[in-house]
């Protein structure tokens, strides 16, 4: 089964030397090449349930033909794993929010050139947990650096590629930040309340200012109708999926449990 939809938009200013560079190691992906893949992007504050819903979606998407791999930022590369050792890492309490940025932007370009920008081109479904939206959440608005060098980073960093939609899950703040305590929260994770309070508020802005792309998502209390939910932001981009009925039950939700 053929997917047809245009999966990669150009930024309006591309990085002008990548247009006709080649796909190889080192060089940048073509700002605006053209693309068969779809590309979705899920972001949200901690403990949102981004990777079980994610893994629901791949399940609802590949029952119905098609091809679909799943990626996280930061990492989803060999490289981009130990970047994201180091971004993690509670003791790094010494680096600069600019060292922080460009790490993030550093496993992003790796993951789109090496991963992201292939899999696309060769009509594939590509599902990432997180992407340049968290830069802005994060880096830019709980941060403090200012927005347009963080915009300017991201450029770099995706190579132009923006997602085909971004789903933003939404839940209560403090919630989130408890989950991650029980396993130990992360360099991040460690932040106060008020600057996860930030990126929450971040995420919702972009889903006003961008509506077509970014949609939000509250959560519900069962994770089937989560999936529900978003799928309802999703089936236009997959024909072959909308509208077709697709059941969660505890079996699937068990045998995701077990993939992440
Ligand atoms: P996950 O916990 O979703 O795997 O993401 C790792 C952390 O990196 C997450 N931390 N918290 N809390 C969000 C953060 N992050 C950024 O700060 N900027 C980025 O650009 C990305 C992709 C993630």
């Amino acid at each position: 089964m053929a997917v047809t939809s245009m999966a990669v938009t150009s930024m309006t200013e591309p990085i002008k030397t990548n247009e006709t560079s080649k796909q190889t190691t080192g060089t940048a992906v073509p700002a605006h090449q053209e693309s068969k893949g779809i590309f979705v992007t899920f972001e949200g504050g901690e403990g949102v349930g981004k990777s079980t819903q994610i893994q629901l979606l791949k399940a609802r998407l590949k029952a119905f033909g098609y091809d679909v791999i799943t990626l996280r930022e930061p990492g989803g590369t060999q490289i981009g794993e130990q970047i994201r050792t180091i971004l993690l890492e509670p003791t790094n309490t010494a680096m600069s929010a600019v060292t922080e940025l460009l790490l993030y932007e550093a496993a992003r370009a790796q993951l789109v050139q090496q991963v992201i920008a292939p899999h696309l081109q060769s009509g594939k479904v590509v599902l990432c947990d997180r992407f340049s939206d968290s830069t802005l959440a994060y880096q830019a608005a709980a941060r403090g650096l200012d927005i347009n060098m963080v915009r300017s980073a991201n450029a770099l960093g995706t190579g132009g590629l923006t997602p085909s939609r971004t789903i933003v899950l939404s839940h209560d703040v403090k919630l989130g930040l408890a989950k991650a305590a029980q396993k130990g929260p992360d360099r991040l994770e460690a932040e106060d309340v008020s600057f996860h309070q930030k990126v929450h508020a971040a995420f919702e802005q972009l889903a006003t200012d961008e509506p077509k792309r970014v949609r939000l998502v509250r959560i519900h209390e069962s994770k089937a109708d989560t999936a529900e939910a978003i799928f309802a932001q999703l089936g236009d981009l997959f024909p072959a999926a909308n509208r077709q009925s697709f059941t969660i039950d505890e079996a699937l939700l068990n045998i995701i449990k077990d993939v992440k």
